[in-house]
């Protein structure tokens, strides 16, 4: 496959941009190649300035659950392409959003809109601090929870794969509020608040990790968590960004059944478009300004074209709750076509190859994976035109777009791998 235009390129993004790339995990470092730049996309596919077409499986990663450019999400475009795109103050589609979530998920009684997931966990964090009146956070190794500072420590995705275990820059005194412990361990969660008892102010988790691969929560995991921060007076964050509307309309905590104090969730509430929203219990939301004292704020917050391609692909969902059965049986069939020598974490329509015997159940098992046979493995599917995430660490995204022959195509040049 040519790429001399990707290339070129790449070579002038890197005299300009760091790395040559606007957020790290984009640059392919960690799979030995280069990135393809992309001309646009259409449904399931995406095609590079090389004229090349692949199948896609990182999505933008991860809210486009229609595929690219879907009709109903340009059409609501459109529309506020005729009336406007930026008010900086109160719009009709901003309260049709918090109605669509909060019909979706219960557990968000109020919810802020914000621009980003990273926006939206430094947020649900602050509000946790300022409605226990406590400083310490409990989070995960190997989950990612955006490039808030204090979340940082241990943190998956892009640090994963680029072995930066903490990031310089952050001051250790904010280190310091944060206890990282091994996800999937209940006793670990149990030490902790015992050691730290009446100190906590939230567990933060992504129900099921995306962000170290696929990983899947452990039966009675996600349900200890609810147990052990409710007794402590601690409140308990789902960062739905990847999860949120995939897993289940009502998000993991609708697949697996908890009710959590905080949600967090990204740009899947955007259809493709830069969004992001933090919400949950009542009493607590109403602690935030202008009805409480606990200060967020964002120009941008609740976009009109954002939410416009957010609400529109929202309802798409909702009036057509087929789409998760579907989801669900692509992901078998992909799933199904692995390559040999390998771990398979699925949940819904997110899944991850891990290069190992498995299981992978938290990022001491994830990080034993063999990144150099998935480098080999990635520039293989590449190259017959399959775009999967650039890293063992990122797990992989379906969307209603792929069809029956983007699977077999896709698990054809799986199995064909050798490597
Ligand atoms: N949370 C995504 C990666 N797991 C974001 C992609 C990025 O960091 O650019």
């Amino acid at each position: 496959m040519i790429r001399s235009t990707s290339e070129t390129l790449f070579r002038r993004a890197q005299e300009l941009i760091p790395g040559g790339v606007n957020s790290p995990v984009r640059a392919f470092r960690s799979v030995g190649s280069s990135p393809p730049f992309l001309a646009r996309g259409e449904g399931s596919h995406i095609f590079d300035v090389d004229g090349n077409e692949y199948i896609d499986y990182v999505g933008s990663w991860g809210p486009l659950l229609l595929g690219h450019r879907h009709p109903e999400i340009l059409a609501a475009l459109e529309r506020v392409l005729s009336i406007g795109t930026s008010f900086g103050a109160p719009t009709e589609q901003e309260v049709e959003m918090a109605e669509a979530i909060t019909g979706a998920v219960p557990s968000i009684e109020m919810v802020r809109l914000v621009n980003s997931g990273t926006e939206a966990t430094m947020s649900a964090i602050r509000v946790a601090r300022g409605f226990t009146g406590r400083d310490l956070t409990v989070k995960f190794e190997g989950c990612y929870h955006g490039h808030v500072d204090s979340l940082l420590v241990k943190a998956g995705s892009g640090l994963a794969t680029l072995g930066i275990a903490d990031t310089q820059g952050v001051p250790q005194a904010f280190c310091d509020t944060t206890i990282a412990l091994p996800y999937n361990s209940v006793d670990a969660v149990e030490q902790a608040f015992r050691a730290h008892a009446g100190r906590i102010a939230a567990v933060i988790v992504e129900p099921v990790v995306g962000n170290m691969g696929c990983v899947p929560p452990q039966a009675g995991y996600l349900e200890a968590l609810r147990e052990i921060t409710a007794r402590d007076g601690a409140l308990l964050i789902f960062d739905e960004v990847m999860t949120g509307f995939r897993v289940a309309f009502g998000g993991a905590q609708q697949r697996y059944g908890i009710r959590p104090d905080l949600t967090t969730l990204g740009k899947v509430i955007g259809g493709g478009l830069p969004v992001g929203a933090y919400g949950g219990r009542r009493d607590i939301m109403s602690r935030v300004a202008p009805m409480g004292p606990i200060y967020q704020a964002g120009t941008l917050s609740g976009n009109p074209l954002a939410v416009a391609a957010g609400l529109a692909m929202l309802r798409h969902l909702k009036a057509h709750p087929e789409v998760y059965q579907r989801l669900e049986s692509l992901g078998d069939e992909v799933c199904a076509g692995h390559p040999p020598g390998v771990s398979v974490n699925r949940v819904g329509s997110m899944f991850t190859f891990f290069f190992q015997d498995g299981p992978v159940t938290d990022w001491e098992s994830a990080k034993r994976s063999d990144t150099a046979r998935f480098g080999r493995f990635f520039r293989h599917m590449l190259d017959r035109g399959i775009y999967l995430a650039p890293s063992q660490f990122e797990a992989a995204f379906l969307s209603a777009a792929h069809t029956e022959e983007d699977i077999r195509k896709t698990a054809a040049a799986a199995r064909d791998f050798a490597g």
